[in-house]
């Protein structure tokens, strides 16, 4: 695992380019915060000559600005941001043509299945859910026309860790790509396409934006005919994020690293507690060292991540109690923001996966762990648990 001190290598170390890449000072006025461009079009000289903008859906300076952003963290060519995880998600799936043969992890947020299996199993494209961890798993569903494998690594909700470079060379060897969901690593903590992935996408709603007030998503790439892709998406089917919630990500990623520095931190600790606890049946934190990707995370991630999931000895009975007993970690969906959330996936974000491959445990609680003192969030913690009777 490498420093969590953000050294600076070739050129300018991550937290720099949070702050500065494709934010320079306004050459206009000096602001050194990038303006949010409300235009919705934009003059031109004659026809087609303009300054690079003509029409705010295809392209708005704001958007530029952040794009270059969270390109630059991604070590990508090529940045594209979206509305939506989802329709960062979307956008890239549009790849897939009926007949095409897809992959994705037996552990993934509950609306990317949504998505895979009604939309575009809708629209005849085919899908295996696969534990992806395995290589072994990984050979026996590849088909012939398997296109694409989607990874989410830490997977939501199990924090299951999969081997990104390896699943990239398997891909590429069948001509396939390979995309991550990068949503729960951040490129603080994982560089996917250094690791040979084609694509990264991620909820910026989540720890990109930081602060449970945007919703937005992004795809990065520095695949020239993927970009090609994607732009034409972005404009063509027109799921762009206004240019307040891209200053609102933008803003979210000068904080970034600091920000998750204190929260693996915690999570760390609220890991190793609940490990301990004689309620809690099983935790799954890839920080741990029983963890099954614990030696995998160790070398392809900076830090295991602040999402920390658990079950309790008295099922599910207690995890709902638990779940409405805390006062600190408040019960809601969502994930990655400075203050603490608890849910129920089965129940919550993860109900459409009800009957399939990627069923949740109803007993399973998940913790996004924020930036409070980690002594207030323990004791809010024990303090559910004893009031659950656990
Ligand atoms: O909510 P949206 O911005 O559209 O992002 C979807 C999404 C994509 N990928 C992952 C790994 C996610 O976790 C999510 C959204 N997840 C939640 C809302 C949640 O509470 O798990």
């Amino acid at each position: 695992m490498s420093s969590s001190i953000d050294q600076a290598g070739e050129g300018p170390g991550f937290s720099t380019r949070a702050i500065h890449a494709g934010q320079d000072p306004d050459p206009l006025t000096g602001a050194v915060v990038t303006p949010i461009h409300l235009a919705s079009t934009f003059a031109q000289e004659a026809v087609g000559k303009h300054k690079g903008f003509d029409y705010g859906r295809t392209r708005n300076p704001t958007r530029v600005s952040l794009e270059t952003t969270i390109a630059s963290l991604e070590g990508a060519s090529h940045g594209y941001a979206f509305s939506s995880g989802m329709a960062a998600a979307d956008a890239v799936l549009r790849l897939l043509r009926p007949g095409d043969h897809l992959l994705i992890p037996d552990d993934a947020y509950g609306g990317t299945y949504r998505l895979v299996s009604s939309i575009y199993a809708g629209s005849g494209v085919t899908f295996s859910a696969v534990e992806l961890q395995s290589p072994d798993a990984l050979a026996a569903a590849w088909r012939d026309e398997t296109r694409l494998v989607w990874l989410e690594t830490p997977s939501n909700p199990k924090l299951n860790i999969i081997d990104i470079e390896a699943v990239a060379a398997v891909a590429h060897a069948h001509r396939a790509r390979c995309i991550v969901d990068n949503t729960f690593a951040t490129p603080y903590l994982q560089q996917p396409l250094g690791l040979g992935a084609d694509a990264v996408v991620h909820s910026s709603t989540k720890y990109l934006g930081g602060h449970s007030d945007v919703v937005g998503g992004f795809v990065a790439t520095n695949d020239e005919e993927l970009g090609t892709h994607l732009g034409f998406v972005q404009n063509s089917a027109g799921a762009v994020p206004s240019p307040f919630d891209c200053y609102l990500v933008q803003r979210g990623l000068k904080t970034l690293a600091v920000r998750l520095d204190r929260q693996c931190a915690n999570a760390d600790l609220i890991a190793a507690h609940l490990l301990s606890h004689r309620a809690v049946r099983e935790v799954y934190y890839p920080g741990l060292a029983h963890h099954p990707g614990h030696g995998l995370a160790e070398r392809q991630m900076r830090d295991f991540g602040a999402m920390v999931s658990f079950t309790l000895r008295g099922g599910e009975a207690a995890a709902l109690e638990v779940a409405a007993g805390t006062r600190l970690f408040t019960l809601a969906e969502s994930l990655g923001a400075v203050e603490s959330l608890i849910e129920l996936p089965a129940r919550m974000t993860h109900a459409s996966t009800a009957g399939s491959e990627l069923e949740v445990d109803p007993s399973l609680i998940r913790l996004s762990v924020g930036l409070e003192n980690v002594g207030d969030l323990l004791e809010d913690l024990d303090r559910a648990l004893a009031l659950a009777g656990s």
